[in-house]
C-alpha cells in the first residue's frame, strides 16, 4: 500500500474511534443523570415524607417507564441503610431476612447493611441482599456516600447475568447538604443507595454494534485507573499490535479512568 493509501486508513479509523467513544459517553452521562435524579426523586417521597409516598410497585413502575432513559443498564434499585440495633424491626417490618449477596443465605452480624428494598423489575433478584456484602458494591457505596458524587466500579461480572459491566452508585442524603458538607457530614447524612449495572457485554455491545458497517472496527474499552494493569470492558482482548487508535472517555468518575482503543478488522 502506498503511504497516502496507509495515511488515509489512519485518518479514517481515528474518526470511527472518536465518534464510537464520543457516542458512548454520551449514552453514558445521560444515564448517570438519569439515576442521579432517581437518587433525589427516593430523597423527596420515600426519605422526606411521613409516611412515605413511594412504595416498591410505585418504583418499578416509574423505573419501567423511564427505562428509555437509562439505554446501557440493566436496571436500577434502591438499597437502604440499616444500622444493627435496627434490624430486628426493620426486617419484622419488611417480611423478610437480610441476605448475603452470594451465599443467599441471612447475613451475618455487621455494623450496618445496605439491603435492596426497591427494583426495577428487570433485577428484582437484589431484593433483600445486603449490597455492602459484595466488595465491587460496598466500595461503591462507602465512596459514594463519602463524595456525594455518582460512582463506578471496576469491570466486574454482574449477579445472575455473569455479564462483565459496571455498577453506578449515588447515595441518597436524609437532607439537602450544603455545598460545604465534609465527607463525615455527607457519611452521616446518607440514608441509603441508588444504583444500577451497565452491561457492557450485552447492551453496550448492542450500540457498538449498531455503528460498525461489516464488521470493520474492532473496538475496546479499558479501565485504566491502574495505568500499568488495563482491565478490559468491552471486546475480546487482543496482543496485535498493529494499527490502532485511542480515543479518550470520559464516564464521569474522576477516580476512574477509561479509554477506547480500536483497529481495524481486516489489515492494511
Ligand atoms: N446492580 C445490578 N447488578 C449487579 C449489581 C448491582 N448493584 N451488583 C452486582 N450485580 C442498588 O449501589 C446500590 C446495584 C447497587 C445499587
Amino acid at each position: 500500500f502506498s503511504r497516502q493509501n496507509y495515511q488515509h486508513y489512519v485518518d479514517v479509523l481515528a474518526n470511527m474511534c472518536d465518534e464510537r467513544a464520543r457516542m458512548l459517553q454520551h449514552q453514558f452521562a445521560v444515564s448517570m443523570n438519569h439515576v442521579h435524579a432517581l437518587a433525589i426523586l427516593v430523597s423527596t417521597f420515600y426519605v422526606g415524607m411521613h409516611p412515605s409516598a413511594l412504595n416498591q410497585d410505585i418504583f418499578a413502575e416509574y423505573t419501567a417507564r423511564t427505562a428509555f432513559e437509562r439505554p446501557l443498564m440493566t436496571g436500577v434499585a434502591y438499597a437502604h441503610r440499616v444500622f444493627d440495633h435496627e434490624r430486628g424491626l426493620f426486617e419484622k417490618e419488611q417480611g423478610w431476612t437480610i441476605k448475603s449477596m452470594h451465599s443467599k443465605m441471612p447475613s451475618p452480624v455487621h455494623d450496618e447493611y445496605a439491603p435492596t428494598i426497591f427494583s426495577q423489575e428487570t433485577i428484582g433478584y437484589l431484593v433483600s441482599l445486603d449490597m455492602m456484602s459484595g466488595e465491587e458494591d460496598c466500595d461503591n457505596i462507602l465512596r459514594a456516600r463519602a463524595s456525594g458524587k455518582g460512582v463506578l466500579t471496576g469491570p466486574f461480572r454482574l449477579l445472575k447475568s455473569n455479564h462483565l459491566g459496571v455498577v453506578l452508585t449515588f447515595a441518597v442524603y436524609k437532607k439537602e447538604l450544603p455545598p460545604d458538607a465534609s465527607a463525615e457530614e455527607k457519611i452521616d447524612a446518607a440514608v441509603g443507595y441508588l444504583g444500577g449495572a451497565f452491561d457492557f457485554e450485552s447492551l453496550v455491545d448492542n450500540l457498538l454494534l449498531q455503528l460498525s458497517k461489516n464488521g470493520d472496527i474492532l473496538v475496546n474499552v479499558y479501565d485504566i485507573t491502574n495505568f500499568s494493569r488495563p482491565l478490559i470492558m468491552y471486546g475480546t482482548e487482543n496482543s496485535d499490535d498493529g494499527l490502532f487508535h485511542v480515543s479518550p472517555l470520559d464516564f464521569g468518575d474522576p477516580f476512574r479512568r477509561h479509554e477506547m482503543r480500536c483497529r481495524l478488522a481486516r489489515k492494511v
